[in-house]
């Protein structure tokens, strides 16, 4: 026995001086550690979001995972959005008015996020962002709150226009700091558009939030606006300056 010890510790000791020299080898063992995480993640939250929601094994869904750093800490983050058109449909098959409720979009409660912890290996409970969910959510991240972190913004469809939460993690859950149309008018005569930029912050380290001006260009006739993704040009005029008030955790404009 002896003598099978000492062999075996130098075997061992030599393969760990082998897999931390050879860079190729430990990159491709981090990328396949990688997708492992990713593929363990989706599983997970597709149980959750099933669990929590009360999603029948037969209904599709559409479910995408969004990484980021969303606290700071060393663990990577996730959003992850949920659509249920096929239940909204369903829902609006059922309902006295199906045609209406097609007209309008099937608006209601069909698109949600959830937020993945890194740190604590968790998904949040779901947060509702009720919208058309002929439109699934489209997930951004910005530094506003912090450069050591990024925030959320999620844009969201109603008829003819579209809007953006915007959310900050705080104590490892989203807070709703803010929210803006970012277009309407597809189909329509009247057109409106912003964009935004985030400045160095008056009341605290967060960014004030600067809503601009923008224009949207006429594209004529859209047959599905809720796929239709307008050309928006930004201008450099300012309409109004929001600011982050701590005690409020909001942004509102100068008091
Ligand atoms: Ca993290």
């Amino acid at each position: 026995m002896r003598t099978i010890i000492p062999f075996l510790l130098a075997s061992f000791l030599f393969a760990c001086g082998e897999s931390t020299e050879n860079t190729e080898m430990t990159q491709s063992t981090r990328s396949t550690d990688k997708e492992t995480t990713s593929e363990d993640l989706e599983t997970k939250a597709k149980r959750h979001a099933e669990a929590r929601l009360g999603i029948s094994p037969t209904e599709k869904y559409t479910l995408e995972i969004y990484p980021e750093n969303l606290d700071g800490d060393e663990k990577p983050d996730a959003i992850i959005t949920l659509n249920r058109l096929e239940f909204a449909k369903n829902e609006a098959a059922k309902s006295k008015n199906p045609v209406k409720h097609a007209e309008l979009g099937f608006m209601g409660n069909y698109n949600y996020i959830f937020y993945y912890d890194g740190g604590l290996d968790k998904i949040s409970p779901e947060i509702l962002v009720p919208s058309s969910p002929n439109a699934t959510l489209k997930v951004t991240f910005e530094h506003i709150a912090s450069e050591k972190f990024k925030d959320i913004l999620i844009d969201y469809r109603v008829l003819n226009a579209s809007f953006r939460n915007f959310y900050t993690v705080i104590e490892h859950t989203p807070r709703h700091v803010f929210q803006w149309k970012v277009f309407d008018g597809i189909n329509k005569t009247e057109k409106e558009a912003y964009h935004f930029s985030y400045t160095e912050g008056t009341l605290g380290p967060q960014k004030d939030i600067l809503v601009m001006k923008a224009t949207m260009k006429d594209p004529g006739k859209v047959a599905d606006i809720y796929s239709f993704e307008p050309e928006i040009t930004p201008t450099s005029e300012q309409l109004y300056r929001f600011f982050y008030y701590p005690r409020e955790g909001k942004y509102m404009s100068k008091k």
